[in-house]
């Protein structure tokens, strides 16, 4: 049986996780990809592969807490000791005012952002407490520190992912269990295209005349957080782009 170690990340098709599960597959790891399209995990099992990394593929949506149950418990044995869990699934949906906005956005954020956490939380996490081992990175973000014109309900989402990470680590400190909230500022990847509904030209208005962060940049936090010292914990991590200051305040190039 292989002794490396298996990061589990919701979200791995995209961005911010597809870079985790890019960055961790150097670093060694064995890794279990989960997301809705399973076309894209398998694309992105095969180009890890080649470079010999062990590459497990859960096709599933992390709303629906029956399939994530059914997926968890499909886990092979030899695959089941999961040492990290990376929560990076979620989305935002729309920008509008709290009073205007759309009931199925506002689901999809919290059902995804809020309950498909918690759901991955709840599966994989008692495995971790009983082996007394094991690592959670939450993503968060700097949208959860403070609310933003019409991000209202993300936003929210957002603050939930502070708590909900602040409480873990509560409740597993009589453990070697470690837990992380790392909160993005801009970072470009598919995020802004889902927020706007496949409005291209409005999607990339979010990234005019600042250079964002990437999904690698985010990716490299990560792992720096689940490579560093056992006895350090990092708690939480506020990661900006050079020119964003916090969540409203970005200088811009004309
Ligand atoms: P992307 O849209 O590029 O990636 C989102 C990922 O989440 C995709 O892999 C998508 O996979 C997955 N996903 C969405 N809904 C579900 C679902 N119901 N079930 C399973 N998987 C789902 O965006 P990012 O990489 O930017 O976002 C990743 C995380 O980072 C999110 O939690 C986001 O809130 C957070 N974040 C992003 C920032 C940014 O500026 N981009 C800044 C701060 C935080 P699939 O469609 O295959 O299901
Ligand atoms: C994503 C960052 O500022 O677009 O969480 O909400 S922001």
């Amino acid at each position: 049986m292989s002794n490396k170690r298996i990061v589990l990340i919701t979200g791995a098709t995209s961005g911010i996780g597809e870079g985790c599960a890019k960055r961790f597959a150097r670093g060694g790891y064995r890794i279990i990809i989960t997301g809705r399209n399973g076309e894209k995990l398998d694309s992105l099992k095969r180009s890890l592969e080649t470079d010999g990394t062990e590459v497990l593929t859960l096709a599933f949506d992390v709303r629906d807490r029956e399939a994530a149950r059914k997926a968890v418990e499909s886990i092979p044995d030899d695959w089941k000791d999961i040492d990290m869990l990376i929560n990076n699934a979620g989305l935002a949906r729309g920008l509008e005012p709290e009073y205007q906005g759309n009931f199925d956005d506002w689901d999809q954020m919290i059902d995804t952002n809020i309950k498909g956490l918690l759901t991955m939380t709840r599966l994989i996490v008692p495995g971790m407490v009983s082996r007394n081992r094991g690592h959670i990175i939450n993503i968060g973000s700097v949208a959860g520190d403070a609310a933003y014109a019409g991000g209202n309900v993300y936003c929210a989402t957002k603050s939930a992912v502070k708590a909900i990470t602040d409480g873990l680590r509560i409740d597993v400190a009589d453990t070697r269990l470690r837990v992380t909230n790392i909160k993005p500022g801009l970072v470009e990847t598919n995020f802004s295209n889902v927020r706007f509904h496949g409005d291209t030209q409005r999607a990339d208005n979010v990234y005019r005349g600042i250079k964002p962060l990437t999904g690698d940049d985010i990716a490299d936090v990560a792992f720096y957080a689940a490579n560093a010292p056992e006895h350090v914990q990092i708690a939480e991590v506020l990661v900006l782009a050079t020119h964003q200051a916090n969540g409203t305040v970005i200088h811009r190039e004309k």
